[in-house]
């Protein structure tokens, strides 16, 4: 069976068409409009082993807002819509990841519920054009679409680039783990018996 979803979202603010494939190769095809977010989710497809493509139009007139959180919404709903009954998945996930200087945690759960927590500073508000708020932005709207309950914590960073980067790719190894299939076979892994 074949783990993928293609969304198509369109508001007043954003239009997007988002295809994810979790048994993927880590091939992309990604145009938000927003180059930061480009290289940060291409990141996410090569590191994940996902195939992702996105095509977003967005107020960037605006700012960079509105386009980041709708493309976490429709990447938390691939996400969720891809895992199908969420049976004999691993559902744990975690990463550790250094970027030169910058050291960040990601941990996961493919609970079905979500939640975020989101511990981490930037020494600068921005990097380049690119205002790094939005970083939690963006996963809150993924940890809420997704069903997901997620910890993301900055062990250590001064450089804004290194951090989201670190974060954005051990997100990846984080989720890869989670979404692969355990040893469990087509089981729920709940002692609850529902995700
Ligand atoms: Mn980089």
């Amino acid at each position: 069976m074949k783990r993928t979803a293609t969304l198509k979202r369109t508001t007043k603010e954003t239009d997007i068409t988002l295809s994810l494939n979790l048994d993927g190769e880590g091939r992309y095809n990604i145009k938000s409009g927003i180059p930061f977010l480009d290289h940060m989710l291409t990141l996410f497809a090569v590191h994940g082993a996902f195939d992702l493509d996105l095509q977003a139009r967005g107020d960037l007139e605006v700012d960079d807002h509105h386009t980041v959180e709708d493309i976490g919404i429709v990447l938390g709903q691939a996400i969720s819509k891809s895992l199908g009954d969420r049976k004999g998945i691993t559902r744990y996930g975690e990463a550790t990841l250094p970027m030169d200087e910058a050291l960040t945690g990601v941990y996961l759960d493919l609970s079905n519920r979500a939640y975020l927590r989101y511990e981490v500073t930037y020494p600068n508000p921005r990097t380049g054009t690119f205002d790094l708020d939005l970083v939690e932005e963006f996963f809150r709207a993924v940890s809420q679409n997704a069903g997901m309950t997620l910890h993301i914590h900055k062990i250590w960073g001064k450089n804004g680039h290194h951090i989201a980067e670190a974060i954005f790719k051990g997100f990846a190894r984080a989720l890869d783990t989670a979404t692969s299939m355990g040893k469990r076979g087509s089981e729920l892994p709940s002692s609850k018996g529902v995700l």
